[in-house]
């Protein structure tokens, strides 16, 4: 047990320790920036600064209530949330689409190949997409188009919400928050919150929950749907995390960012014979990948391979001094990297024309030819491997074992393990409810969501998590999230020893840990979907189920877009870092309380792990009072 736990003690020691090594380098680092930055602005802090257009920007304050063209508080907060809403959603649905294009692409001789035929074949069914006597890749083909047609159909509502349990597509129909097309969502958004449009809180507050809708029944659920179809439904895998992960005597590449379509064929270029026996020639004993952010958890899931850490331990990668190159694609990459690797001998690789960084080395990944493109870009960094300067490396001796790839399939095939065969039918979610109805379990919860220094990083995360699965709470996590829970240990089958007698039970009948990696942060469709597996089997809309979700250190507007999907698909969602609209009184009310009408979930803002996970728990059981269970 000692062996698996990290605590954040000594999470924290290791922190300072490469700080330390910053500073031997003259290297900057998030912490020096956040100091230089003071105290932030309050007026973007709140969110009543407008420069929407170019009479201003405008500041609201007591004296000037109103901005030149009469938008006050309420309407300015209102646009700049709405606007986050809708580039959250156009980066996971831009994410889906190269995915989708990715899979209009695929071919037997190609690179990308279709891994999950099953999947493709259910997803074909459900679209309508005739298979008989077609080729597999015909299939591919079709079902890719249709999804790229969800990006911009001029008619109806998104396919997926078919999907949904009765009573969530009819709220959504009834108070017009049924997403349509995806782009569109996000361009009507961009519309109304130009200047002299909606002026209203409660429009751009359904607007937004719509564009979430647009992401989480959309874009996101796209995403990972063909990302399973062509690299494979994730299983259970053991892998390991925390810097400790780097090889002293390997060449080691960090995979950082989010599409896995680069990933993917970095890690197969990787395993290249060629490419391996090269690497020993220049005197490593092998190539050793490690994975950041989300690009992580999309390997780690399929490939088992280790992560080396969460949003704010992206620098400290570099500062090892071990690290031979970092390959990023998009999101959550700081362009701070650059210039920190130019301290130690890390290149620094961008690929996407997405996302190019200045002094990077940006070598385009090229989809026509991904696998001699991902070869290209892993020999970059071999021929690194001779500049390391040994005096500067420093390896933190930490590593936690954990458990990943817990896809909706995987789990269902864990509770499997319960199933009374004789009476019972396999593979569904029966096992969980009845957990739940019993009492076993008192709720579920997701805990989500990347780091904040507005926080103590990975804190919120980890003490949250301990207070769920003491409380007999099972926690599914994905993201940033997930991976700090990998960090301390809590993805490791032992963690079960912390949680409380239910959960352990469940735990060890099933074989599973208490907290359950279920991927990237597109993978939050994954949670939504088992939470509405749940709805369906006990018959019962999702507002009325003991589920919970927890975003305890977001930052991102991808963050904006999950939190309003999630409480468009009735899960009350808890931040621990508050929204940029506490200016406006209005805002706050529609979040934290009005929308609970509209949607029947709502947002809770406490930014104390312990108050926020009593919180939690009192929300929990007042839901089974409700029920009665
Ligand atoms: Fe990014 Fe997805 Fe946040 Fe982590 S959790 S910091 S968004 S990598 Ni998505
Ligand atoms: Fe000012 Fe209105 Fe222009 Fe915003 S839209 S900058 S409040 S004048």
């Amino acid at each position: 047990m000692e062996k698996t736990l990290l605590s954040i003690e000594q999470m924290e020691e290791i922190n300072s320790l490469l700080k330390q090594k910053a500073v031997e380098a003259g290297a900057e680092t998030w912490q020096d920036r956040k100091e230089a930055q003071k105290v932030s602005c309050k007026f973007g802090e709140e969110g009543v600064c407008c420069r929407i257009c170019s009479m201003g920007p405008c500041r609201i304050t007591p004296k000037a209530p109103r901005g030149i063209c009469g938008a006050n508080a309420d309407t300015i907060a209102a646009r700049n949330f709405a606007r986050m809403v809708a580039a959250g959603a156009a980066a996971h649905s831009d994410h889906a689409r190269d995915i989708a294009h990715v899979l209009h692409m695929s071919s037997e001789n190609g690179s990308y190949k279709v891994k999950d035929k099953d999947k493709l074949y259910k997803l074909a069914g459900e679209w309508g997409v005739s298979t008989e006597g077609k080729d597999l890749y015909d299939v591919a083909h079709e079902v890719a188009e249709v999804a790229l047609m969800e990006f911009g159909k001029p008619f109806g509502t998104l396919r997926f919400l078919d999907r949904a349990v009765d009573g969530r597509k009819e709220t959504w129909e009834k108070e017009k928050v049924a997403p349509r097309a995806i782009d569109r969502e996000i361009a009507t958004i961009m519309h109304s919150t130009h200047i002299g449009c909606t002026a209203e809180a409660e429009s751009l507050v359904r607007m937004g929950i719509r564009t979430g809708l647009s992401d989480g029944w959309g874009g996101s659920m796209i995403g990972t749907e063909l990302t399973d179809i062509l690299f494979g439904t994730p299983t259970p895998t053991q892998t390991e995390s925390n810097l400790g992960v780097l090889e002293e005597d390997m060449v080691n590449i960090v995979l950082h960012g989010h599409d896995p379509s680069l990933s993917e064929m970095i890690v197969l270029a990787s395993e290249d014979a060629e490419l391996v026996a090269y690497a020993k020639e220049k005197g490593a004993k092998g190539i050793n990948l490690a994975g950041l952010c989300c690009t992580a958890n999309e390997v780690t899931m399929r490939h088992g391979v280790k992560m080396a850490g969460n949003f704010l331990q992206q620098e400290n990668a570099v500062l090892t001094g071990a690290v031979e190159a970092v390959i990023v694609d998009v999101q959550c990459i700081f362009p701070a990297m650059a210039a920190l690797a130019d301290c130690f001998h890390t290149k620094f690789i961008t690929t996407s024309p997405k996302a190019k960084i200045p002094g990077a080395t940006h070598i385009e990944f090229d989809e026509h030819h991904a696998f001699d493109s991902a070869k290209g870009i892993v020999k970059e960094a071999i021929d690194n491997y001779a500049n390391r300067d040994r005096a500067k490396v420093y390896i933190p001796d930490s590593k936690q074992t954990a458990m990943a790839g817990y896809s909706i399939e995987a789990i269902i095939k864990q509770l499997d393990l319960v199933t009374n065969s004789h009476v019972d039918k396999t593979g569904t979610v029966k096992p969980l409810a009845d957990c739940i109805v019993s009492g076993v379990l008192r709720g579920a919860v997701g805990i989500v969501g990347c780091n904040n220094p507005k926080v103590r990083p990975d804190y919120s995360h980890i003490e949250i998590i301990k207070n769920m699965i003491a409380n007999d709470v099972i926690v599914v996590a994905t993201g940033c999230a997930a991976q700090a829970a990998a960090k301390a240990g809590l993805l490791d089958k032992e963690a079960r020893n912390l949680a409380g007698q239910g959960l352990r039970t469940v735990c060890e009948l099933v074989d599973i840990p208490p907290v359950l990696h279920m991927g990237s942060c597109v993978d939050i469709s994954r949670i939504i979907l088992l939470v509405n597996a749940v709805a369906k089997h006990l018959n019962m809309d999702i507002p009325k189920l003991p589920v919970v979700g927890i975003a305890p250190e977001w930052m991102s507007e991808k963050a904006v877009a999950i939190g309003n999907y999630v409480i468009g698909s009735g899960i009350d969602t808890f931040l621990g870092v508050y929204p940029q609209v506490t200016g406006s009184a209005e805002m706050v009310d529609l979040l934290t309380n009005r929308v609970e009408d509209i949607v029947g979930a709502k947002f809770t803002v406490e930014m104390d792990p312990a108050k926020l996970s009593e919180q939690v728990l009192e929300r929990i059981e007042a839901k089974r009072t409700a029920l009665g269970i």
